[in-house]
């Protein structure tokens, strides 16, 4: 198939989902078309199978904005033209669903048909999508799409339930390559860190505050009173500053340490003992998925899809956001070396049903079925 991929190519999970399964693709011998505003940060490669093309966002001064979804449209009419595309699968409905709306009406004009396929990913449903700003034209969207797909129950339930959707949602959840996401000997970078053998706590997140980082450094603080232990916290973002404080305020500082948006996470997660994602809202978790395949229990809280990922009392604990306690009681239980090993062992047990190799195959399968039902209606 020539497929055409729309997706934010920079850290966010919707990006590197995206990126990922556009890489898989081309290694099954489809012909992928990246559409983004700029190369997608794990598309750094050449393969006969991929294709880049940059959406020329043209400002003016009359604009205050630039306007990216009409550029982005344009962009996509001519690569389904020219590269005579079979399908376009866009990830984030914002603003991707509508442009793709609007590049597949001008392309009907001209006597093209081209499926659309949406990919549902979190807050573009839970937090920006069902803001009244944007509400109308995310609901329009995702109904004029012709194939729509959600990345785990809990987000196809908060799909149905914040917007009039009239149509099937297909549940297809994240995946994982386990030949990058592996646990890696890393000892001497574990022995820089943790000196005395002291417990690692690691975090990856983009630093919004839907990530609740401060949960993060609190339940550390409480877990560093009761057992010797270290903080790792990976990615950046608007809350990083309050955090710095924060810990400066706890006189946690010498303990904690920053590292900022690093590409090599897999050797941060190789060298963790405990990955904490305590978020308030989260469609489906890809960064604990990426820490279970390094063989690092989660603990967890229990928003959105989380708890379709992390089995509570197996591949570590999830608890209600916001309770610190409760996570910090559960943080010192898995990291006791009476029961360690065996999160560990679950972890990597439970990451491997999401091995890349599994899930493609369910949206290749249902790219075939979209093609097919939209070229029926014709
Ligand atoms: O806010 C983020 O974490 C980024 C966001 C995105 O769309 O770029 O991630 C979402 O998509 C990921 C891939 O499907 C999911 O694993 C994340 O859980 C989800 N984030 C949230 O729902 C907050």
């Amino acid at each position: 198939m020539k497929i055409g991929i729309v997706c934010y190519p920079t850290f966010g999970g919707s990006g590197v989902v995206a990126t990922e399964l556009g890489k898989g693709l081309a290694k099954l011998g489809h012909e992928i078309h990246f559409i983004t505003y700029r190369q997608p940060t794990r598309l750094d490669f050449f393969s006969e199978n991929l294709f880049y093309h940059e959406v020329d966002i043209k400002s003016y001064p009359l604009f205050e904005h630039a306007p990216y979804e009409l550029a982005l449209a344009s962009k996509m009419v001519s690569v389904v033209k020219y590269e005579e595309l079979d399908l376009l699968h866009v990830h984030y409905a914002i603003p991707h669903a509508s442009a793709a709306y609007m590049a597949k009406q001008i392309l009907k004009e001209q006597g093209i048909r081209i499926p659309v396929v949406t990919t549902l990913h979190g807050t573009d449903i839970t937090l920006v999508g069902k803001d009244p700003s944007y509400e109308p034209v995310v609901t329009f969207s995702i109904n004029q799409s012709d194939g729509v797909t959600a990345v785990s129950e809990d987000l196809k339930k908060e799909t149905f339930s914040h917007f009039d959707i009239r149509r099937e949602i297909e549940v297809i959840p994240n995946f994982i390559d386990l030949e990058r996401f592996k646990r890696q000997k890393k000892e001497h970078f574990k022995l820089a860190i943790c000196p005395n053998g002291e417990k690692l706590l690691v975090h990856t997140s983009n630093f919004r505050k839907v990530k609740r980082v401060e949960d993060v450094i609190r339940v550390f603080y409480e877990v560093r009173k009761q057992i010797p232990a270290k903080l790792l916290l990976v990615g950046d973002g608007p809350e990083r500053d309050k955090m710095e404080r924060l810990c400066r305020e706890l006189g946690t500082c010498d303990d904690v340490r920053f590292l900022g948006k690093l590409e090599a996470v897999e050797e941060v997660l190789s060298v963790a003992d405990l990955f904490v994602m305590p978020s308030e809202k989260e469609s489906f978790g890809l960064a604990a998925l990426e820490a279970m395949a390094c063989e690092v229990p989660i603990l967890t809280s229990n928003a959105g899809g989380i708890p379709e990922l992390n089995i509570d009392g197996v591949t570590g604990f999830v608890c209600e956001v916001g309770d610190v306690k409760a996570m910090k009681d559960k943080a010192l239980y898995i990291l006791d070396d009476k029961h360690l090993a065996t999160f560990k062992k679950n972890a990597l047990a439970r990451a491997l049903e999401f091995d890349i190799s599994s899930i493609l195959p369910l949206y290749v399968d249902y790219y075939k079925k979209t093609i097919e039902s939209t070229l029926a209606t014709i």
